[in-house]
């Protein structure tokens, strides 16, 4: 007899297959729910995996969308853009420049950049080491893979530069981000002020997958941070009445400011760094590579003053690329109001920084392009 799941209507709905407790799942289920996009979720099992993820993609990652018309979609910004796409209403995009920059801009973030406090206290807490290990098993329902994707997982944190040397800047910085978010979360329900968008969606991988859900950092939350507590549960549980609006005149609520400031002073160099580093080594590629490695070699970037190692993603410029490319078609006009509302943060290295090299999706891969 086929499951519940199995049997929902494929004709019409889309299927979600994913983890309560996957960063990227995380980022994608807003969106679907604010689009009141028809879907199931599915959890991915290892029968899914090998019958869904490595079938369709031939990589290993959650989540993936496989739509009514049986394509298969990998990649939260990907996924994202095609769902904008198909179901234009509620928008998740700001149609104006600010606005609009100012969304991939907390996307670049929230995937690249707040993978290291949500990993850090994901993996570096015993009772957080063990709710994550007891929740990888219950949801993948075969304790030894679940096991050992747990320990792939925590394995990662030197290369990413999650370090006994950089562990108090990373505390620092998520310390300053939730009394930030507080002062926001006080006076607008979402990032963009009235209404949620793609910033907000990006913001719920670290914050519900892992902050949210983990041991250690869900008291942190809890005791420190109640308004985001409540933000998390409204980007999860989205009101269909509701109809706000993001800020006249394409303004960047004031109480983002600071937020935009520690994003110019610590996640820029951590992005650029490794973009430099991708680029250095792209100058004089062998000529028979076609794709670029996900990861190549180590270089050295620096947070807060603490210089340190971490591996180099080719993946990184393909995420900057979905900021300065929305920036650099801008008109001059535009890009001037963009500009001036950035100026004084330190995101307007991202905006400056021009790419010799680019990369581009062929199938599910970054190529050259
Ligand atoms: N850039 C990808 C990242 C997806 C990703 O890293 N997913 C994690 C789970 S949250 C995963 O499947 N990791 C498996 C691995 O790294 O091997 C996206 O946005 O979809």
């Amino acid at each position: 007899m086929p499951s519940t799941v199995e049997s929902v209507d494929r004709e019409h709905f889309f299927r979600l297959y994913g983890s309560e407790v996957s960063y990227f799942t995380a980022k994608v289920r807003p969106a679907f729910r604010i689009k009141r996009v028809p879907h199931v979720e599915v959890l991915a099992t290892p029968r899914v995996y090998r019958e869904i993820i490595r079938a369709r993609t031939g990589l290993q990652f959650i989540p993936v969308v496989v739509t009514p018309e049986d394509d298969t979609w990998q990649d939260t910004s990907d996924i994202l853009d095609r769902l904008e796409e198909r179901f234009a209403e509620p928008a998740l995009v700001p149609p104006a420049p600010v606005q609009r920059v100012a969304a991939f801009l907390w996307e670049l973030y929230a995937d690249e950049f707040l993978i290291l406090p949500a990993m850090h206290y994901r993996w570096d807490f015993p009772d957080s080491i063990a709710k994550a290990r007891a929740d990888f098993a219950a949801t993948n329902g075969d304790p030894v893979a679940a096991g050992k994707f747990a320990d792939r997982m925590s394995g990662v944190l030197p290369g990413i530069g999650v370090l006994p040397e950089t562990v108090p800047a990373i505390e620092a910085h998520l310390a300053e981000l939730l009394a930030d978010l507080e002062r926001h979360f006080a006076v607008h329900p979402y990032l963009l002020g009235g209404r949620p968008s793609l910033a907000d969606c990006a913001l719920m991988g670290p914050f519900y997958a892992h902050l949210y859900l983990d041991a250690a950092p869900s008291r942190l939350l809890r005791e420190r941070a109640p308004l985001t507590c409540h933000w998390i549960e409204r980007m999860n549980h989205p009101d269909p009445d509701e109809n706000g609006a993001w800020p006249d005149g394409d303004a960047l609520p004031d109480t983002m400011r600071p937020i935009l400031a520690r994003i110019g002073a610590d996640a820029s160099a951590y992005v650029l760094d490794t973009v430099r580093a991708y680029e250095t080594w792209a100058d004089t590629r062998p000529a028979d590579v076609t794709e670029p490695p996900r990861a190549i070699g180590f270089h050295q970037s620096s947070l807060r003053g603490v210089s340190f190692g971490r591996y180099t993603s080719s993946y990184t410029l393909w995420m900057l690329q979905r900021v300065i490319d929305p920036y650099r078609t801008l008109s001059s006009a535009d890009r001037a109001r963009v500009d001036q509302a950035f100026a004084g943060t330190g995101c307007d290295a991202f905006f400056r920084y021009e790419p010799r090299h680019r990369v581009e999706k062929r199938g599910y891969k970054l190529a050259f392009a």
